[in-house]
């Protein structure tokens, strides 16, 4: 199965990977170019040599498919995946009167008292987000990330495209097209306009045979933490467009620019590198649904998925 290549390519930047600094400070483990395919009929890749949280994954996506970009709705939705790079912005703006914050991720991981201190913040940033609506309007929102780029991307004119509407409608009337493709890289967004600049930078669908099948090029890859997500991600994506356009789902290419393990995610690597692969679950979509742009968490099922225990790693902020 799909679960195999990703295992494959966490052994092969453990052997042949180069050491490298970072943003983060943390250091990585990073090899430069890579592909894996995922066959969708196979099963759904969702990983089961590690527990991934699926409703982490579908909430997410369909907050990226509603062209939000507020982390409001995935604290409502009880999803924290987001919350480090709002948080950040917070901390360093001059309303922020707490104690000092530089550095959070690294110091949090280093400093019992201070992780103490800075979980107590973070509890108070998120109750703000959920209960001032003023307070979430100006801090909650990552600018413009993938919701925005994706839902409505501001051309030179003034207005705005919806990139994801036309792919569809375009998968629907003209399938053989070589052009279906959405791009979240924004020259002129990056890097100062955003919290984090998109790591799945773009992505292209293919219809065969009545399969749809989708590529991501993702320019940087956190392969113990984020990776898994992403493979997740557009698998649901492809399955969400391919039940609107009536066809069956093919292949999920995946392609990384800098595919890195994070030098404190290696012993967990090596623990899930030890575990069998199990049977791949599978994803059932509410059939009486049919554009993707209503669907809610509970039209989105996994069922038979019985992985290994989570993985526990902190994430480079
Ligand atoms: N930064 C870095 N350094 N790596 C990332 O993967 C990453 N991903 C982002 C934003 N910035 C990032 C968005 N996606 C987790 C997974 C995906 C994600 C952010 C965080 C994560 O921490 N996953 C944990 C579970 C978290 C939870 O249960 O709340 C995991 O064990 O998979
Ligand atoms: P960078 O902007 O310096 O490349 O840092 C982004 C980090 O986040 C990098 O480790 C890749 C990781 N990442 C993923 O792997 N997947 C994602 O979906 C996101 C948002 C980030």
């Amino acid at each position: 199965t799909g679960e195999q290549a990703y295992l494959e390519l966490c052994k092969m930047i453990l052997n042949d990977g180069e050491k490298k600094d970072d943003r983060t400070n943390t250091g990585t483990l990073s090899i430069f170019g890579h592909q894996m395919r995922f066959p969708l009929g196979d099963g759904f890749p969702l990983l089961t040599t590690k527990r991934v949280p699926f409703r982490l994954i579908a909430s997410e996506l369909l907050w990226f498919i509603k062209g939000d970009t507020n982390i409001r709705y995935l604290l409502e939705h009880n999803n924290n995946i987001w919350n480090e790079w709002a948080f950040k912005k917070w901390v360093e703006s001059e309303d922020y009167k707490g104690p000092d914050m530089h550095d959070f991720g690294l110091r949090s991981q280093k400093d019992p008292d201070f992780n103490e201190i800075y979980k107590q913040q973070m509890e108070i940033f998120k109750s703000k987000i959920l209960n001032d609506a003023a307070f979430a309007e100006r801090f909650g929102d990552l600018g413009s990330v993938y919701g925005k780029q994706w839902r409505s991307w501001e051309t030179s004119k003034g207005d705005t495209i919806d990139q994801l509407k036309t792919v569809i409608e375009a998968i629907k009337n003209n399938p053989d097209s070589r052009r279906h493709i959405v791009t979240a890289w924004n020259p002129e967004d990056v890097p100062s306009n955003m919290a984090l600049p998109p790591c799945h930078t773009m992505f292209q669908f293919f219809v065969a045979n009545g399969k749809l099948s989708c590529q991501l090029y993702q320019r940087s890859g956190d392969v113990f933490l984020g990776v898994p997500f992403n493979i997740a991600s557009y698998a649901l994506l492809t399955h969400l467009i391919a039940h609107e356009c009536g066809l069956q789902v093919g292949d999920f290419v995946h392609t990384l620019g800098d595919a890195h393990i994070y030098l404190n995610h290696l012993e967990q690597i090596r623990t899930q590198l030890s575990r069998e692969a199990k049977p791949l679950p599978n994803l059932k979509l509410n059939e009486e649904k049919t554009s993707i742009f209503d669907f809610e968490m509970e039209d989105i099922t996994i069922s038979d998925y019985n992985p290994h225990p989570p993985l526990k790693a902190p994430v480079a902020v």
